[in-house]
């Protein structure tokens, strides 16, 4: 019997979302030293044979086809919404009626209006909640955040993110339904603006401050596409590219840019801060590393530093294997399982709250509002 408090866990979805934190709480107890232990009681989803057959493999001890009902449980501690984002509103919103603390994929609503009504649930209910933005419990990242936070780079006045994809290109994907809801603006809200910019965002914000203005442009570049749910070739409605120029209230200048139409790149989030002493880059494609450069070296060694982020003095990594072993995606979210968990202990929410990731849809609200006045604009209080 274990010492530890059990938290009982009931997913929404079983997607690739619901696989990713499925696999979090499974294992998150082996590698942190918590005093809560997730427990998968229920996963809920709306064909039966296919959550049944999610249950079975994953280990959740009972299944739901209507998320009322799960919502409706007393042994349920935890709603963690891994679904499309068109229902992220109305399931968190219930949820946290319920009494139940909250967990919801990104981004968090569909546009900030959403989002804004999920923050004043949770917030009126007082129930903790994270939004799953996982690219900050990276290593790299979270030792970019520490260095960062500890003044290295000095003053900054740079920052650059791209995130690249290439898996929409072929004119003959369809739209819509399982996997491609992305693809239907009226189920994700926008395209690559809320699904890839979001996550830049998230983690420029959380890096470097809030940002106070922008600029963007948009591109659709195939214009219709079958819709699986009606069988008709339907107008496409999501943004396909995406980039913008912003500025932050630190002063910094920055630009982002996402694509699903970078040929040769499936992930390739990257992200470069240039400040007044140092500079550094970092590649979800070559996660482990940081690379650092600091103009206060001696000038003969001066140059960029490749940190292979492996050692037990980096973030998390003691938790993992010997210094040098690599770890990977999978193990952000089982950081973001670990911080909600020690956050619920100390009392000291683990971030991003719902209220850091509303900060993120109104940049991209604000980001898709430039592109239709084609001017600069502000970006809304979170
Ligand atoms: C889109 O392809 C996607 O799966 C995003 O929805 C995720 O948030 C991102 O981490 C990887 O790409």
């Amino acid at each position: 019997m274990s010492s530890q408090k059990p938290l009982n866990v009931g997913l929404v979805g079983y997607g690739f979302m619901g696989r990713t934190h499925s696999n979090a709480y499974g294992k998150v107890n082996q590698f942190f030293d918590l005093d809560r232990r997730p427990v998968l009681k229920a996963v809920c989803g709306r064909n039966e044979s296919n959550v049944k057959a999610f249950a079975e493999q994953w280990g959740y001890q009972s299944i739901e086809t209507d998320w009322h009902e799960l919502l409706s449980r007393s042994d349920i501690d935890l709603v963690d919404i891994a679904t499309p984002n068109d229902s992220h509103a109305e399931i968190a919103i219930a949820a946290a009626e319920a009494g139940k603390m909250v967990m919801c994929e990104k981004p968090l609503g569909r546009n900030s209006a959403e989002a804004s009504g999920m923050v004043v649930a949770v917030e009126s209910a007082g129930t903790p909640n994270m939004v799953w933005y996982n690219y900050r419990r990276v290593p790299a990242v979270m030792l970019a955040k520490q260095i960062i936070d500890e003044g290295r780079l000095g003053k900054i006045f740079h920052y650059r993110a791209k995130f690249l994809q290439d898996w929409t290109i072929s004119k003959d994907l369809p739209q819509g339904g399982a996997g491609l809801w992305r693809l239907d603006a009226s189920v994700s809200g926008s395209g690559v603006t809320g699904d890839l910019l979001a996550h830049c965002i998230d983690t420029a914000i959380w890096l470097n401050g809030p940002i106070q203005s922008v600029t963007g442009m948009t591109e659709t570049f195939i214009k219709e596409r079958r819709h699986n749910l009606s069988g008709k070739i339907e107008r496409v409605t999501i943004d396909d590219a995406s980039a913008f120029l912003a500025r932050f209230n630190n002063g910094t200048l920055a630009t982002f840019e996402a694509t699903r139409y970078a040929r040769g790149h499936k992930a390739l989030y990257t992200l470069e801060i240039n400040g007044e002493n140092a500079s550094i880059f970092w590649d979800l494609h070559d996660l482990h590393r940081l690379h650092y450069f600091d103009h206060r070296d001696e000038g003969r060694l001066r140059g960029w530093r490749s940190l292979h982020i492996t050692d037990g003095d980096h973030p998390y990594m003691k938790h993992w294997w010997v210094p040098g072993l690599q770890i990977g995606y999978e193990h952000t979210f089982i950081h973001q399982v670990a911080d909600f968990l020690e956050g619920l202990r100390t009392g000291q929410a683990a971030a991003p709250t719902f209220r850091d990731a509303l900060a993120t849809d109104l940049v991209t609200d604000a980001v898709l509002r430039s592109t239709k006045s084609g001017r600069w604009e502000t970006v809304g209080l979170a």
